[in-house]
């Protein structure tokens, strides 16, 4: 049966995707366009409630939340080492990937789409300056575990394998740009990052989303 995943570009859902890409499975990818409101139809609540992606499809089964996205696809496909078996290993791996997806990645929600935490329009000016600041320090927390990963002879963030960890730095940092954070100022993370974009699997899954990797914008002169 053919995998099936929902993903938007330039969403979180580039994390399963590369994943997906990186097996050489082959699977059914379906966009979902954010900006056009799709995760809002009914059809689409149907399958996920929550209105989010990512969504992973195997059969009849509907797994949402890239956590267990991510430990379902090293189940399926143990031989690429997604997650490390050795136990605390995976935990290390477990502990930055549940950071990264409920910490970080939800402080940049509130800069993206404050609207979500507040009622009030006149606050979302507030609420994106102080996210983007502490958005800022999530991401140089993000580049010293670079810096601790390569001080430990590890070329991925998870150890010896390209995992979910790498995908996602990727995709944080993007964010970063869109936030008005040079990428280049966080030097072994936008080096790690550059490199995981050049992967087969990132690079298709770029293609496919059409993402461009550096989106920052420096301010006017
Ligand atoms: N914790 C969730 C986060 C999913 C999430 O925030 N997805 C975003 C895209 S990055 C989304 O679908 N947003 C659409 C919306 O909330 O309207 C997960 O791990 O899947």
């Amino acid at each position: 049966m053919t995998l099936k995943l929902y993903f938007a570009p330039g969403a979180c859902s580039f994390v399963p995707h590369t994943l997906l890409e990186a097996t050489g499975e082959t699977f059914e990818p379906v966009m979902v366009k954010i900006h056009k409101g799709e995760n809002y139809t009914p059809e689409y609540k149907a399958l996920n409630p929550r209105s989010q992606v990512p969504v992973l499809v195997d059969g009849a089964e509907v797994i949402t939340q890239i956590v267990a996205v991510v430990s379902y696809l090293n189940d399926r496909f143990p031989q690429h080492h997604f997650l490390p078996h050795e136990p605390l290993a995976r935990a290390r791996v477990l502990e930055t990937l549940a950071w990264m997806n409920n910490t970080v990645h939800p402080t940049f929600t509130h800069i993206f789409m404050p609207h979500k935490f507040t009622d009030k329009p006149e606050l979302h000016a507030d609420l994106k300056a102080w996210n983007t600041h502490l958005y800022r320090g999530m991401l140089a927390e993000l580049d010293t575990l670079v810096v601790a990963a390569q001080a430990a002879g590890k070329p991925w963030l998870g150890g010896e394998h390209f995992g979910p960890l790498d995908a996602y730095a990727l995709t944080l940092t993007r964010w970063g740009g869109m936030a008005g954070i040079d990428p280049a100022s966080l030097t072994a993370l936008w080096a790690h990052v550059q490199h995981v974009a050049q992967q087969p699997a990132a690079q298709r899954a770029m293609a496919r989303e059409r993402l461009q990797l550096n989106l920052y914008v420096p301010p006017a002169a």
